[in-house]
């Protein structure tokens, strides 16, 4: 078998280029990594950065999402069709007839939107973020559009006490977990923490004792005196909760809560994005400034 590894070193160095991997990468992926992270996390890498390559592990928006924060600099995705359905759930064409139902409203975005989506909204927001983004940027907003996520909206719902305009718009692999999986995997593991992610439906938030992003996970386990987690968001993040902390335990709710999406990297697609350097993620100028504008408003709250 070839040594990908040693390939991809190689291959980074005479492109001068760095590779960000998201938190439900496979194994292999976030270990060939510069850095492991949420969205948010690997856009700020990805302008802090003085490579002038970046090679984006993730699914197709978030590498948008770099993009938009380093227009000047080369993003390059390796596997071209690594979506999100969720993103697929709602068009700029039809924001723009929600916006026209409600003049009034401003416009909130959760990240996991096409770049031109997020061009459309006042604000763009990550599960890490939304409570304060509404909370600080959206006080004074008689009323606000949330898109795409029901899910997360009504999450986030919950603890302001702000009712949103949604959509109906939800994460396949989140919005799978029952109430059911919760008990059982509470009967299994009972002296285990549970730990979901908000893109999950409110009868499994309600049970949980933490809601928290991929980041939020990973910063809770670390500080917590407990040993034994739940985890209710993609597997992929049990790689780095268990690589960071080595004594504790990680049960994943159930064993499916896998995205395809984000399976679809592998080493030897890197190796030939680099190699090739493909595929590059291209936007409008036009789009990109626009989205800066929501992602720039956000970052000054968080
Ligand atoms: O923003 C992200 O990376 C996503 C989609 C999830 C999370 O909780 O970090
Ligand atoms: Fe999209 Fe859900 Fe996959 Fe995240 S886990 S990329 S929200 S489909």
């Amino acid at each position: 078998m070839k040594n990908w590894k040693e390939e991809i070193e190689k291959l980074k160095k005479e492109k001068n280029a760095i590779i960000l991997a998201h938190n439900y990468q496979l194994p292999e992926v976030q270990d060939v990594a510069d850095f492991v992270g949420d969205s948010l996390g690997l856009s700020m890498e990805a302008s802090k950065t003085d490579a002038q390559v970046i090679v984006f592990c993730g699914v197709f928006f978030m590498a948008e999402t770099a993009k938009i924060l380093s227009p000047q600099k080369v993003v390059l995705i390796p596997e071209r069709e690594a979506g999100c359905p969720m993103a697929d759930m709602i068009t700029a064409s039809q924001l723009l007839e929600l916006k026209k139902r409600y003049p009034e409203a401003a416009t909130l975005c959760y990240v996991n939107t096409k770049a031109e989506v997020k061009a459309q909204c006042d604000f763009c927001c990550t599960s890490a973020n939304a409570t304060k983004v509404v909370e600080k940027g959206l006080s004074s907003a008689s009323s606000i559009i949330f898109v795409p996520d029901q899910y997360l909206a009504s999450y986030v719902s919950r603890k302001t006490g702000r009712e949103f305009i949604v959509w109906p718009g939800y994460c396949p692999i989140h919005a799978a977990i029952s109430e059911k999986d919760i008990e059982e995997a509470i009967a299994l593991h009972p002296r285990a923490e549970m730990l979901v992610h908000p893109e999950c439906r409110p009868e499994v938030t309600e049970k949980a004792d933490q809601v928290l992003s991929t980041e939020g996970m990973c910063r809770y386990v670390k500080s917590s005196p407990g040993d034994e987690f739940i985890i209710g968001t993609e597997v992929g993040i049990l790689h780095r909760l268990q690589k960071e902390n080595p004594a504790k335990h990680f049960y994943p709710v159930k064993e499916e809560m896998m995205c395809p999406d984000m399976k679809k990297i592998n080493l030897e697609k890197i190796a030939l994005a680099l190699r090739e350097m493909k595929y590059e993620v291209e936007l409008p100028p036009s789009i990109i400034q626009k989205a800066a504008l929501s992602i720039e408003r956000m970052l000054q709250f968080t």
